[in-house]
């Protein structure tokens, strides 16, 4: 039954979250107190404010010029990983932004530093294990894209271990991020794109053909195509489902129209995250409620999507053995 699925000691994963998409309102009113700031537009104390995508743009930016510090950063990343473990999680992999911290006052490096020295004591502490996907953010453009991917080939921490990119599915010309990507590859980073949840099939095949990623952030409109859905079953190219995040900006009317099963049937290697959890009111372990409560995940299959997303992190041959 439902209650056993939610009690059960599931072991969790997960692979598309936002570093900054973490924070709390609550937190959001700590930092915007400690500098000075008014974010009553953003949140209420109680939710984030945004009615569309584009304003939920402004206001993860809002948001993410409240970390400004070593302390900040390190703070946030610590409690999220905290909050991970309470759920029963294991393994996360968060996308973290060298650009947005820079605008908030930060050195890349620096950034780093503290966002591995969290990592590093949330493991001591709660035995959670994590890796960092550096970020570029589409809609800055391709310029601001290649630095970051620059920053991730050549930055030598080894928490950091892929390379993405986020942002507006819908700014420019796909083709124009090739080169940002061949980079982070021939560094031996792992490669995931944001596609496929504002775009249709169209643009997620471009992008496939143009940037060859290992993952596909959501992906999910990958539905509209069955020769698309057949080719990413093929070419085994895992999907970072966010059925919370999805629902929460519309891009399905409801979680029963969510196309996580029909995604998992095509043959899909599926996965699920919450992408960024207080925004659209979720929480990972919220998300494996998804997938049993209105797709009828069996416990099999549930356990499925942590092996899933184990197999598809970009971690190292030996410590994904240790988890598995
Ligand atoms: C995103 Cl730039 C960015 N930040 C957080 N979540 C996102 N989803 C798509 N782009
Ligand atoms: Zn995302």
């Amino acid at each position: 039954t439902e209650n056993e699925l939610l009690n059960w000691q599931l072991p969790l994963a997960e692979l598309h979250c936002h570093i900054d998409g973490t924070t709390s309102p609550a937190l959001a009113l700590r930092q915007a107190r400690k500098y000075n700031v008014d974010i009553s537009d953003v949140t209420n104390g109680d939710q984030f404010l945004w009615g569309n995508f584009s304003q939920f743009l402004d206001a993860y930016d809002r948001i993410a010029a409240l970390f400004r510090d070593e302390a900040d950063h390190k703070l946030l990343t610590f409690d999220y990983l905290k909050q991970l473990s309470e759920q029963g999680t294991i393994y996360s992999e968060l996308f973290i932004s060298p650009c947005h911290a820079e605008q908030s006052g930060l050195g890349a490096e620096h950034y780093v530093e503290a966002l591995s020295t969290a990592a590093i004591e949330a493991k001591e502490a709660f035995g959670i294990e994590c890796r960092f996907i550096v970020t570029g953010v589409r809609h800055y453009g391709a310029e601001k894209v290649t630095a970051a991917a620059k920053f991730a080939a050549t930055c030598k921490a080894p928490l950091i271990t892929g390379f993405g990119m986020a942002g507006d599915e819908r700014f420019g010309d796909i083709r124009d991020y090739a080169a940002a990507f061949d980079i982070a590859r021939d560094a031996g980073l792992g490669i995931t794109v944001h596609s496929g949840e504002f775009a249709g099939a169209e643009e997620i095949e471009r992008t496939i053909d143009s940037l060859r990623p290992d993952r596909l952030g959501h992906g999910v409109r990958a539905v509209e195509s069955e020769r698309l859905m057949k080719g990413i079953a093929e070419q085994g190219i895992v999907l970072e489902c966010c059925p919370g995040s999805n629902i929460a900006l519309g891009v399905f009317p409801s979680f029963e129209a969510h196309p996580l099963r029909l995604l998992k049937d095509a043959g899909c290697r599926i996965t699920v995250s919450s992408d960024d959890p207080p925004f659209f009111k979720t929480t990972l372990k919220r998300e494996y409620e998804i997938a049993a409560e209105t797709h009828g995940f069996t416990e099999a299959e549930l356990v499925e999507l942590t092996r899933e997303a184990l197999c598809a992190a970009f971690i190292d041959a030996r410590s994904r053995e240790r988890l598995l």
